[in-house]
């Protein structure tokens, strides 16, 4: 009788074990397995030692990795039209966000990543993204000038630091501790569950409670891998992902409360926004750019409607 070959899934992903992505990707491991029969298997390579996440999106787009767990902003950077998710004060929180991911808009934006070369099979959660910076009190619009503060490879991220008159630093993710210490760069942003498994909540110890990005994470696979999936196979591996998006989203809201209580119990000082008017003024430049493109521009409008 033959025995039916293994296919081994190169799988990325930048957190460490036990991360709620981490956690959600052997889920869906361990989900295709058995839906398949053990005819493939997902190998995961956690803590990015593949490469950090620009590399791994061209690799990806090259087919040399198979699934990943990317965050929307520097996947868009090879999928320009998914751009839009990475705006700030577009999602109001994950509700708002999900609404749409999981309806018509998500399809859309399916579509868009399926044409440059990425199937999506799960919308995971990207959190609220904060700023936090070692020295410096930031409390509001008018803090941040002449600060260095790091961002992802992502246009709208650089644009929108430069727009609150501080200087945007593109950096590793996995360097963004060093560069705390060291001085490099006087703040970063991220969610919460990041700040405080990255440690770096040891350094940085002021978060500004800004929630400026509620973007998306997600789960997908190289277009080169997909295509050579049998069609059962495929809604196989469809299931998995959205069961593991539904999986990554519960562990991601208790991590996330977890992580606010070790920061706080740190020492980490954590300042609320009071006013949202005057930063969200300063992004009037970054959102008309956008508004050029009727697509675009319809996009939005539906988002900020709901
Ligand atoms: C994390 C995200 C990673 C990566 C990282 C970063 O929140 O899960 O995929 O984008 O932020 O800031 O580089």
């Amino acid at each position: 009788m033959a025995v039916a070959q293994t296919v081994e899934l190169k799988t990325w992903n930048i957190h460490p074990p036990g991360y709620p992505v981490t956690q959600a990707l052997e889920f869906f491991a361990d989900a295709i397995a058995s839906g398949t029969g053990n005819r493939y298997t997902v190998k995961l390579h956690s803590n990015g030692v593949l490469g950090d996440q620009p590399k791994a999106v061209q690799m990806m787009k090259r087919g040399e990795i198979d699934l990943a767990e990317f965050s929307l902003s520097p996947l868009s950077e090879a999928a320009p039209g998914a751009k839009v998710l990475t705006l700030p004060f577009l999602f109001r929180d994950a509700g708002h966000m999900y609404r749409q991911l999981d309806g018509k808009l998500g399809e859309r934006f399916s579509q868009t990543l399926r044409r440059a070369g990425y199937v999506v099979l799960g919308w995971y959660d990207g959190g609220a993204r904060h700023f936090y910076c070692a020295n410096h009190r930031v409390r509001g619009a008018s803090d941040f000038s002449g600060l260095k503060v790091r961002v992802q490879q992502s246009e709208t991220a650089i644009h929108m630091v430069k727009l609150l008159g501080a200087t945007p630093v593109v950096m590793p993710y996995r360097e963004v501790l060093d560069g705390l210490k060291t001085g490099a760069i006087d703040c970063a942003e991220n969610n919460l569950p990041a700040y405080e498994s990255t440690g770096h909540m040891s350094v940085a110890k002021f978060v500004f409670l800004s929630s400026h990005t509620v973007t998306p994470e997600a789960l997908v696979m190289s277009a080169k891998a997909w295509d050579a999936l049998g069609e059962a196979d495929r809604q196989v591996f469809l299931d998995a992902g959205r069961r593991s998006a539904e999986r990554m989203r519960e562990l991601w809201k208790t991590r996330t409360e977890q992580a606010r209580q070790a920061a706080g119990k740190q020492g980490t000082q954590f300042f609320a926004m009071e006013d949202y008017g005057p930063i969200v003024n300063r992004m009037k430049p970054l959102y008309e750019g956008y508004f050029k493109d009727p697509v675009t521009r319809q996009e939005m409008l539906s988002i900020l409607a709901d």
